[in-house]
């Protein structure tokens, strides 16, 4: 979305806003339905697409207007949503933050003005927990140790060094943090993994597609056993890229990717990748719920996490789901 169009839709949001709901901070109720204010980061990635799919559906369904604004990858067109549902006096802000860093003093104006509010999908790094009232995340930490242990599994009797390519999601995002953090605290007990090459491909297939490239410049594909991709989109870029030099991805290079799109688990299928960590995008439903709760008063827990399954080149394939995105 350009400049134009964003700030279309904003004031779009506001206008529908302001019509049905009045400019004035009003107690919830059947004919005053609750507004959320809700921040998206972008639009990514097909994980993000469906996140905001689910978002906007179960806002509908639960009867809650909602405010969405897409900050197109930057922290400052967040700050500046939150900022506009402060001023429109929202119920309930709900974000879902780029970055870990740089919330405290927006998040310090909402408290001010006595506005809840819920951090989704991502963390925020803060020394002030009174700054929001919970998370709904997925525990990416642990997500990072199903990789890793995927491979000290596959690789049990395996003695010779397995060298691994690494694609990392967004700097700074906690995403990224976990999946980095978490994967290498599985393989660091086992010598024989060794990471040869890291860098950051902000969860774009495009991204994906250039760092692959780089990644063939430097590195012949025999001297590469696996590559762990943190999500689905750059594990797309990096396959397109191994299938043109003629590598076989899933036999020449093990795949590790994470988020499980149907594209994703199509590809599991097939022997194209060998193991996926799911990401459950679909948290519209259970964040309506706590908006509700929210609301009405009622006690949350600070930190509530997704339930996510893993799955393997040795699942019963029967037993997936359809994800339908
Ligand atoms: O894995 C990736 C997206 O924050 C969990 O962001 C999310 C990640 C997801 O772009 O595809």
């Amino acid at each position: 979305m350009n400049k134009r169009k964003r700030l279309f839709s904003l004031i779009c949001a506001i206008c529908i806003f302001s019509c049905s709901c009045g400019l004035g901070k009003t107690t919830p109720s059947a004919d005053k339905p609750i507004v959320l204010g809700f921040s998206q980061l972008g639009d990514e990635s097909t994980w993000r697409s469906q996140n905001s799919r689910s978002i906007i559906s179960a806002a509908e369904e639960a009867g809650i207007k909602i405010m969405f604004d897409d900050a197109m990858q930057d922290p400052e067109n967040q700050i500046k949503a939150i900022r506009s549902f402060i001023a429109y006096k929202v119920d309930v802000i709900a974000f879902s933050p780029l970055v870990e860093t740089g919330w405290d003093t927006v998040l310090g104006e909402a408290k001010a003005a006595g506005i809840p509010v819920i951090i989704v999908d991502r963390m925020i790094d803060t020394e002030d927990d009174s700054l929001y009232t919970c998370a709904l995340c997925s525990d990416f930490d642990l997500e990072g140790r199903h990789a890793g242990q995927f491979l000290l599994d596959k690789y049990r009797y395996t003695e010779q060094p397995i060298k691994i390519v690494e694609l990392a999601g967004t700097i700074d995002s906690t995403p990224a943090i976990g999946r980095y953090e978490g994967f290498r605290s599985v393989i660091s007990s086992d010598s024989k993994f060794e990471v040869i090459f890291s860098a950051c491909g902000d969860f774009m297939l495009s991204k994906g597609r250039e760092i692959m490239q780089q990644v063939l410049e430097l590195y012949d594909p025999e001297e590469i056993d696996v590559l762990y991709s943190h999500n689905d989109d750059m594990t797309f870029g990096a396959i397109e890229v191994m299938r043109e030099a003629g590598i076989e991805p899933g036999k020449d290079i093990v795949i590790i990717s994470v988020d499980a799109t149907q594209r994703i688990i199509d590809y599991l299928r097939a022997g194209t990748v060998n193991c996926v960590i799911e990401c459950n995008p679909n948290s519209g439903p259970q964040l309506m719920e706590l908006a509700k709760k929210i609301v009405a008063g009622e006690e949350v827990e600070k930190q509530i996490y997704i339930k996510e399954l893993v799955f393997d080149e040795n699942s019963n394939f029967n037993k997936i789901a359809d994800r339908g995105y």
